[in-house]
């Protein structure tokens, strides 16, 4: 047998068997096997597969390949990143409209490897929803909206200005909705920033951070929030800022 075939058939079996197993343990009737079924197929239909995975399964993913990684802690890259958006010239601030609501947040750093070695010239790539918790590319706001990739200079710092974000609420309306709704969840994650940042010779490092006074950072549906992801933001004059310090480990 190929290592392909013995990968499908530990895996796929084994995830086969749990199923079976929890039909007889849980007592799942034909009624309810007929509903999950129609509800598989909407899942598809609605285009809500992307969603629904990185929601409740990307988490398990992402702590299992980065368990023995150095340097920061990661998170999801969930379903909004958009990766052909541009670099945006210095001084950075994230696209907004004239009228962008939410308060001015301030977001700068270093960029380093696991051993603390500035890292000129990385590269971070940002997105996040805006004050009503809509991300541009998924809604009707304007395409490239609070989304930008910005390059640290030669000791590794960066600064960019951008809105702080309200906590997030996936899409209610579809079958992961519904779902939700059946299960008695709430559908809301914390406010966050997405970033990911890459720089030569390193592995990329996809996190999100996530504001200290969010609500949900508990009850994060996603079960993405670590608490080394948890920042500060301090109100400076008119804004508000952080620091972050993004260690990446060697490739
Ligand atoms: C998001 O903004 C997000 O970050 C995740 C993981 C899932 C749905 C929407
Ligand atoms: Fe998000």
């Amino acid at each position: 047998m190929s290592t392909t075939i013995q990968r499908g058939d530990q895996v796929v079996g084994e995830l086969l068997q749990r199923i079976n197993a929890l039909i007889a343990e849980a007592d799942v009737t034909y009624d309810e096997y007929q509903a999950a079924k129609q509800w598989l197929i909407d899942v598809g239909e609605a285009g809500e597969w992307p969603l629904l995975l990185d929601v409740f399964v990307e988490h398990a993913v992402e702590a299992q390949a980065t368990r023995r990684r150095d340097g920061s802690e990661g998170s999801i890259l969930g379903p909004y990143h958009l990766p052909d958006h541009p670099f945006l010239e210095p001084p950075f601030e994230l696209p907004q409209r004239p009228d962008e609501r939410g308060e001015s947040l301030w977001i700068s750093g270093r960029v380093t490897s696991a051993d603390g070695r500035p890292l000129p010239g990385a590269v971070l790539d940002l997105w996040h929803a805006d004050a009503d918790g809509l991300y541009s590319g998924f809604s009707e706001l304007p395409a490239g909206l609070l989304r930008g990739k910005v390059r640290a200079d030669e000791e590794g710092r960066f600064a960019v200005r951008t809105i702080k974000p309200a906590p997030y609420t996936i899409p209610h309306a579809g079958p992961t909705g519904r779902l939700i709704a059946v299960c008695g969840w709430h559908p809301w994650r914390p406010a966050h920033v997405h970033l990911l940042v890459t720089a030569e010779g390193h592995e990329p490092l996809v996190t999100q951070l996530y504001l200290d006074d969010s609500e949900y950072l508990d009850g994060d549906i996603a079960g993405a929030v670590k608490p080394s992801l948890v920042v500060h933001p301090q109100p400076v004059g008119d804004h508000l800022e952080f620091e972050y310090e993004f260690r990446l480990a060697p490739a």
